[in-house]
């Protein structure tokens, strides 16, 4: 560091601290014709659940609409809402997941 830099950097490193990077966790979304099993496939697939933790969140999407796939940065949870409705459209079913940041 300069030995005459001005007070204005002085108090900007003082004050912006390094941030702990924003988490976005993905979101998928209950509808009325994916079969359990397909969403069940996904899960695991994309999310890295074995079949009991995935079966789990998908009964909790089906019964209260929506439900936590996994968290991850913003670039990673975006690929996997990509990978999700990418295989959800190519086998004709409606399955919706969204990404959103956390707290
Ligand atoms: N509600 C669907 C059914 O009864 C199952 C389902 C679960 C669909 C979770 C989407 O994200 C979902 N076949």
């Amino acid at each position: 560091p300069e030995r005459d830099e001005g007070n204005a950097v002085v108090l900007e490193r003082r004050t912006q601290r390094v941030q702990p990077p924003h988490m976005f966790q993905v979101v998928m979304l209950n509808d009325d014709y994916t079969p359990m099993e397909f969403v069940v496939f996904v899960i695991q697939d994309f999310f890295g659940k074995d079949l009991e933790t995935a079966t789990q969140i998908m009964l909790k999407i089906h019964l209260d609409g929506r439900g936590v796939c996994g968290v991850y940065s913003k670039d990673v949870a975006a690929t996997k809402v990509d990978q999700v409705l990418e295989a959800a459209h190519k086998a004709g079913h409606p399955l919706k997941c969204i990404s959103e940041p956390i707290e």
